[in-house]
């Protein structure tokens, strides 16, 4: 499913983050930045060890909940990985929701910094986070879209999701931000 906003477009997709030719993708990451399972083990796996090594090069320090740091993309067709830690789901009232949109704004301003005008995002913070499926929807897509409307670039942002249930929630989310 493809939504066209003028600006650019909002697309969702099931398949694999580390496939993605667009010129970014989006970890999944955690605050030590030191790799993990879901998308981070993937995203290590296919892209190769030069990933990891740029990492504790350049961010020994790691990275707070709500950020996003820059590595290149080894192996994988992407440029770019950005690393965006998104929140531990805790009930959703510890700031969780404000903390997932910086997360996903923090990877649209690199990626506009870095020029690219593609990028690729995971369900953040839906996995080993527990971040319901459906609140974390509607926080990527309202994000991305407010985005993209106000921003020159990116030009497509993609939502790859790995399961239908997971593709049918960002749809839906996605509809329902749409401007009518
Ligand atoms: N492509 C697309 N989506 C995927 C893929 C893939 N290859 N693999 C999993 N998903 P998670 P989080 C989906 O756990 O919740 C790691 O250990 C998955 O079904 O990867 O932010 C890190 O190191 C889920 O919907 O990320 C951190 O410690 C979504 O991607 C921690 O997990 C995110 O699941 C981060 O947890």
């Amino acid at each position: 499913m493809k939504v066209r906003l003028g600006t650019g477009d909002l697309e969702v997709v099931q398949g694999d983050i580390t496939q993605q030719t667009t010129d970014a993708i989006v970890n999944a990451a955690n605050t030590a930045l030191a790799g993990g399972g879901g998308v981070d083990g993937a995203i290590h796996r296919a892209g190769g060890p030069a990933i990891m090594q740029e990492t504790q090069e350049r961010y020994s320090a790691g990275c707070p909940t709500g950020g996003a740091v820059v590595t290149g993309a080894g192996n994988l067709s992407a440029k770019w990985v950005i690393h965006a830690v998104g929140p531990v789901w805790k009930g959703g009232r510890q700031g969780e929701p404000a903390q997932l949109a910086a997360a996903c704004r923090a990877c649209l301003f690199h990626a506009v910094e870095l020029g690219c005008q593609s990028i690729s995002f995971p369900a953040i913070s839906t996995g080993a986070y527990g971040y319901p499926l459906d609140l974390a929807a509607n926080n990527l897509a309202k994000t991305c879209m407010d985005f993209i409307r106000w921003h020159r670039g990116p030009r497509l942002v993609r939502f790859v999701v790995f399961d239908e249930v997971a593709r049918l929630q960002f749809e839906r989310a996605l509809r329902e931000v749409v401007p009518k």
